[in-house]
Order: structure tokens, then sequence, then C-alpha cells
């Protein structure tokens, strides 16, 4: 069996602190070459004292049990409606919520709690979109752990009145259990990402139903306060799903370099898979990566995404059992005259057992313990999309947010959409929708 782990230590020894001075250099270029580039647009994270005056803070968390890339499309959701406040007058700052807690986040008892973004994206490429600052370097400005209020976000309690969708908010009680405590100087505590020393001054429950960006009035008329969260920020919808701007956030996305790196080594290694040949060359600066659809021709191998656990407790009948998958596997790999498969799966135990035995050719991305102690477990699920997206053809799991980015980052490849929006069908499903075709928006 083609089992392959690589041996990450030695990546990260050898390119993970060039790409620190890398980093810093491209920030060079990127302030030199001002007049042109997007990239240096928008960067407003190290202001003067000066200019502090309007500057505001927006913070936010999501739902506990939410995962990593339900959470990914949250920041979208966040990111357009600090574009809109941003058009309307106060400097706003996105602080980024560190990563952690997460419930499929537990590989072998290693710390993963209050995770920096830039451990997972390029913070130049996000900031080439929107402000954004670490949470960290929030503390920092703001001269201490302090956020001035929390909205706790929430539906309305009725429902929507007379089956009529409008879009309002409102302060109103709060209907779940308040997740923060008055301590005994008055201040709110919470989980705030694991940090402890963090306190709230005020805490209101708000029922919205809407677009992220019915917040702006709120936050610009009702809320004057400098540094404003929202909780359960999930509650708000897109401004605009796959719209130009969705799609502006969702590129500048990049994901971390030393992850890419690790990514395209493994290609090289175990799939005979090189951008050059496979017409997948990348651009570091999102604004310029425009590839054209049906371009990219991918490794020449079958990329596979299957989601397993709680996506097979509840007998889902739109998720195959693992012959089935194998079968569809062992199909498209003829089909397409792929002799190796790429297999990303959540699969553990007795499930993982049984898919190497039926599938003893699949190639893995198998970190040691060590490897995993550097990359986390979020390192690994990059790492598994970026090879997946990387692939000649595409499968993933009938709805699951894991293989929806994938997609997404095969679209910004420029992969023919044939090769990319396909899902496995259940064994007995009888219409099995394909994947939604979402067209980029330059
Ligand atoms: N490394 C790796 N992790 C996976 C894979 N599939 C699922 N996971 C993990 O399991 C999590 C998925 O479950 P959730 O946390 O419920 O939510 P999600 O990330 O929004 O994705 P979905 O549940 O698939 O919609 C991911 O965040 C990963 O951490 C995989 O193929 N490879
Ligand atoms: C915001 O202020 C306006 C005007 O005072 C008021 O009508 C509205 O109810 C307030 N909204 C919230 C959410 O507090
Ligand atoms: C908390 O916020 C609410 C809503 O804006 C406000 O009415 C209340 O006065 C605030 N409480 C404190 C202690 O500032
Ligand atoms: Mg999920």
């Amino acid at each position: 069996m083609a089992r392959s782990s690589v041996n990450i230590t030695d990546y990260f020894s050898v390119s993970y602190y060039p790409l620190i001075a890398l980093c810093l250099s491209l920030f060079v270029t990127f302030a030199v070459v001002e007049t042109d580039d997007v990239f240096s647009a928008s960067h407003t994270a190290t202001v003067s004292a000066s200019a502090a005056k309007d500057l505001r803070y927006l913070l936010y968390d999501v739902n506990p049990p939410e995962g990593f890339n339900l959470r990914r499309d949250v920041y979208i959701r966040m990111a357009s409606l600090v574009k809109t406040l941003r058009k309307d007058g106060n400097d706003w700052v996105l602080v980024l919520p560190p990563w952690g807690r997460l419930y499929h986040w537990q590989s072998a008892n290693i710390h993963q709690i209050g995770i920096p973004w830039s451990e997972f994206f390029s913070l130049t490429s996000l900031e080439a979109n929107v402000p954004v600052i670490e949470y960290e370097e929030f503390i920092a400005e703001n001269g201490g752990p302090f956020l001035d209020h929390v909205l706790v976000l929430q539906n309305y309690a009725e429902g929507w009145t007379d089956g009529k969708w409008e879009e309002k908010v409102d302060i109103r009680p709060c209907i779940d259990k308040l997740m923060y405590t008055k301590d005994k100087q008055g201040y709110y505590r919470g989980w705030f990402w694991g940090y402890e020393e963090t306190r709230a001054r005020n805490v209101t429950c708000l029922s919205a139903q809407g677009h992220a960006s019915i917040m702006a009035p709120v936050l610009q008329r009702n809320i004057t306060a400098t540094s404003v969260m929202l909780d359960r920020a999930e509650t708000l919808l897109h401004d605009h799903y796959a719209g130009k701007d969705y799609w502006d956030t969702r590129r500048s996305m990049v994901f971390a370099k030393h992850l890419r790196i690790i990514g395209d080594n493994f290609r090289a290694k175990y799939l005979d898979s090189a951008d050059d040949a496979d017409n997948t060359v990348y651009n570091e600066d999102w604004t310029r990566m425009k590839a054209k659809l049906g371009s990219a021709k991918g490794g020449p191998y079958l990329g596979v995404h299957m989601r397993r656990k709680d996506f097979i407790w509840g007998h889902r009948e739109d998720v195959p059992s693992l012959k089935g998958a194998v079968k569809k596997i062992r199909s498209l790999m003829k089909k397409h005259k792929l002799d190796k498969v790429f297999v990303a799966t959540d699969a553990d135990g007795e499930d993982l057992k049984e898919l190497k035995r039926l599938l003893p050719e699949m190639v893995r991305f198998e970190p040691s313990i060590e490897d995993l102690e550097l990359l986390r477990d979020g390192g690994v699920a990059i790492i598994d999309q970026w090879i997946c997206a990387h692939a000649r053809f595409f499968i993933g799991t009938s709805v699951s947010t894991f293989s929806f980015r994938i997609h997404e980052e095969r679209e910004i490849l420029g992969f023919d959409p044939k090769t990319t929006y396909n899902r496995f069908c259940g064994d007995s499903e009888k219409e099995c929708e394909q994947p939604t075709h979402w067209k980029i928006v330059y």
C-alpha cells in the first residue's frame, strides 16, 4: 500500500524561517508599488495614534459546534460587513478570532487553542481585501483584553411573523442561556477563544434576521463603543452569496505559504504532480490570479474527499457505504485513465481500517505526531484540501463544507467545472443531484 508519510519537520526547519524573511520582503515590495497594486491599498492595521480617533474594531465568534470550513464561510460574511461599515465613515478593522477548541480537532491531545490565523492563511493576502489584525495585536493596540460591547445574535423568538420574510434587528431578551457571566468587578466573562483575561464591559442580546450588512446602521448609530463583538455571527446571512465581493474575500483567503509548500512537495513526491506540467501555476498575489476556466489540467491522480464520522452516524441516504464509494472511485480512475488516487478523509478506527483494506493503493497525507504538533488539525485539513484541489478530477461528499472549499479552490485554479462539481451518491439514493457550479465574479 502506498501509505505515504513525509517528514514535515524537515520542511519546517528548511522553509518556515526563510518564510518570515520572505513575508517581510513581500511587504516592502507591496509598499513600493502602492500606486497600482491593490495589495497595499487597504492596509490600516498599524494606524498612527493621531488617526486612532475613529478607529473601531469588529470582533466575532461562531456557535461552538461549527467546524473549520463553516467558520471560513462566516469570515466572508464579516469581511463584507466591515467593507460596508468602512464605506460609511469609521475606520473599522476586523479582528481575526483565534482558532481552537473545534469539536473535530482532537488529534493526539495536542494543544489547539488560541491559534493565530497566520498559521493557516496568508495575512498579507487577507489584508489586501479588508483591514484585519490578529487578536493578540488587538489586545496590544487596545491596551488590554477589554471589549466594550458584546452583541449576542439570535433569531426572533416568534419566528417569521405572518410567514413573511423581512430584514430586521432589535434588542430583545436573550432566548438561550447567556454564555457570559458577570464577575465581581461587574465585567462579563466568557469563552473568548480561550483567553481567560478577556472580559467585556457590556453584553446585549440582539435578534437579527437578514444579511450581514443589516448590522451596519446598528454599529454606526446605536452602538458607539470602539470594540464590538458579534457572537453567534453565523446568524447573519451572506450579503450576496457568490457575488463579486464574496469572491474577492474568498480569493483573499490564500493558504499559508508553508502549508502550500508541504502540499506541493507531497504532490511532487507521491503523485507526479507539478504546477508547470499540470497548468496550475499559482500567483501568491490573489488580485492577479485570474486563471481561465478550463485552463488547469491538474496532476495525474483522482482527488477524493470522503467525509465520514457524523456524516454516517445519522445513516444519511446521500452518503455511500465504503464499498459503494470504492466502487465509484475505481470506475472514475478507469474512466479518466488515472492510476493514482489521493484520499482525504476524517474516517478513523474500524472505518479507516476497512477503507485501507478495500483501497490499498490509495495515497494519503498522514503526518507523524511531531509534524501534527506543528501543523495542527487545521493545517492537515488545508494540506488535504490543497492536494485535492490540484487533482485532474475531484469527487467530494454531499453537502460537506470541507468539499465546498475544495470546489472554490479548484475554481480559482481554473479547472473545468466538470472535473470539480462531483459528489458521491448514497448506495440507494434515487435522485443524486450534483453540486452547483459557482462561477467566480472578478
Ligand atoms: N484532514 C482532514 N480533516 C477532515 C477531513 N474531513 C473532515 N475533516 C475534519 O472534520 C471537520 C469537518 O467537520 P465539522 O467540523 O463538522 O465542519 P466543517 O469543517 O464545517 O465541514 P463539514 O461538516 O464537512 O461541512 C473539518 O473541519 C476537519 O477538521 C479530511 O478529509 N481531511
Ligand atoms: C437604533 O436606534 C433607532 C433610533 O433611535 C431605534 O429606532 C432602533 O430601534 C435602534 N435599534 C437597535 C437595534 O437598538
Ligand atoms: C449596555 O448596552 C445597552 C444597549 O446598548 C445599553 O442600553 C446599556 O445602558 C448598556 N449598559 C451599560 C452598563 O453600559
Ligand atoms: Mg460540519
